[in-house]
């Protein structure tokens, strides 16, 4: 009765001190959670987290938390970014509530350049879609949607009484099944569920302003329709769609108004066996930036999008889904436990052109196809213009965050 707890303590001391354990030595006792780890508002459900990425994650959890304090950045005042599927309700449906918030106030944008930009959300929506083929296939793809999510962090926290974090669409744990995940509810604590099935066919659809044709193939999909349930039933899209069948000259970046419903369109080919714990552990154990943003890019972020389909897989104005939100802040979760193996050296790398794949653009000709630098400047829209650097840590400069 006495030794069990002392071997499983004598185990845990090694697992939590070397970094590369081999799998098994410790017969696996589960590490107990950290103190200051709050009790979730659910249970987890889904496919458990494996032990691999498990270890992956405490790693990156204790470098970031035995950096702090970092500046004003202290262990109180860290933002905890958790799984949507362990919410509380109470924090859902505040994060909802805030989400519909934004759609009720006004755009900031200048009307000279997106005039169909109606409410705030179409704010972010504007400088996603103008910004589109500089910060995807690119360098920047990265420490961009962080810096962007940061933002909308903040206008969901200051403009609307947001009291909590961005939470992220853990998708590994219901990539067999993914309405199973709390996300997809229709009741008032999900982003609602499916589109209504509109029977598509297959497409191919393709990208404005490249100098090179790109097409991107969409799938049919379970739905293509209006989500008929949830918090956004009601909501009405502006911008938008910008890839179609051809490019679509009166209004080429969908910067024109554009009534319409929120529609998805899920495809679970692009989760199943896909969206896998076995592939994400593939991503935080990558070896290079070159290795985690290609392998983010091309599997992870491409087929999250593609899974939700409808508005949320139009690869510019795909924020028009407020699950978007989410959906990034897994990818970001994945960049940032990989970063946390060795903050030394891999919090400020880059790697990639400054240009979708390198393809010359026609409508930002100022932006040299060549590679992306830490000093290069990313434009965040209404006159934030960072460096690329500066999008990349994350308990200094203006972020202060934990995932959990
Ligand atoms: C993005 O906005 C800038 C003005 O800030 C404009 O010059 C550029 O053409 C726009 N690009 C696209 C793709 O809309
Ligand atoms: C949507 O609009 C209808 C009609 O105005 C209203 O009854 C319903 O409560 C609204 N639903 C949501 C989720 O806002
Ligand atoms: C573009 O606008 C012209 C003139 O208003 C119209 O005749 C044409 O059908 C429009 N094309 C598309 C693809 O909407
Ligand atoms: C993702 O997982 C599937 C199924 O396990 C595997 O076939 C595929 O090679 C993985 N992709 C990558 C990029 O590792
Ligand atoms: C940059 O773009 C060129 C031209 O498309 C491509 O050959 C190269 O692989 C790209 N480099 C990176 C790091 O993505
Ligand atoms: C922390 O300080 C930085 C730099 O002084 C500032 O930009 C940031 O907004 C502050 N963050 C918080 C959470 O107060
Ligand atoms: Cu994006």
């Amino acid at each position: 009765m006495v030794l069990l707890p002392n071997l499983l303590g004598a185990c845990l001391a090694i697992v939590a001190t070397t970094t590369a354990a081999p799998a098994g030595t410790c017969a696996a006792p589960k590490p107990p959670p950290d103190s200051d780890t709050p009790t979730p508002g659910h249970e987890m459900t889904g496919i458990p987290m494996p032990d691999d990425f498990h270890r992956f994650q405490r790693i990156y959890q204790k470098k970031i938390r035995a950096s702090l304090p970092s500046g004003n950045c202290t262990k109180k005042t860290i933002g905890k970014r958790r799984s949507w599927d362990e919410l509380d309700d109470a924090t859902r449906i505040d994060y909802l509530r805030a989400v519909n918030c934004l759609a009720a106030k006004p755009a900031l944008t200048d009307k000279s350049l997106a005039p169909g930009a109606v409410n705030r959300l179409d704010d972010f929506t504007y400088i996603h879609i103008n910004q589109t083929n500089i910060i995807h296939g690119s360098g920047y793809l990265l420490p961009w949607h962080r810096m962007f999510l940061w933002q909308f962090e903040e206008a969901m926290r200051n403009e609307c009484g947001y009291k909590g974090h961005i939470p992220y669409w853990d998708n590994a744990r219901f990539s067999e099944d993914p309405t199973s995940s709390a996300v997809w509810s229709g009741s008032e604590t999900g982003f609602g569920s499916n589109g209504v099935d509109l029977h598509l066919e297959p497409k191919t659809l393709v990208f404005p302003g490249l100098t090179k044709p790109f097409k991107l193939p969409m799938p049919g999909g379970t739905g293509g329709g209006c989500v008929p349930d949830g918090p956004f039933k009601n909501l009405t899209l502006s911008l938008g769609p910008v890839v179609k069948t051809f490019v679509d000259k009166n209004n080429t970046y969908g910067y024109e108004s554009n009534p319409r419903c929120l529609a998805r369109n899920f495809d679970p080919a692009s989760s199943k066996g896909v969206l896998t714990w076995a592939n994400a552990t593939t991503i935080v154990s990558s070896h290079s930036i070159g290795q985690v943003r290609g392998t983010i890019e091309g599997l992870w972020h491409k087929n999250s999008h593609t899974y939700i389909g409808g508005e949320g897989a139009d690869p510019f104005s795909t924020t028009n889904d407020p699950a978007f939100y989410l959906l990034h802040a897994q990818i970001d979760r994945l960049w940032a436990i990989w970063q946390g193996q060795d903050l030394e050296n891999r919090q400020y790398t880059i790697d990639g052109n400054r240009t979708f794949l390198g393809i010359p653009l026609t409508d930002a000709p100022d932006v040299p196809v060549s590679l992306a630098t830490l000093d290069d400047v990313m434009d965040m829209g209404l006159g934030y213009k960072p460096k690329a650097k500066e999008g990349m840590p994350m308990i200094t400069g203006n972020f202060c965050f934990i995932y959990e």
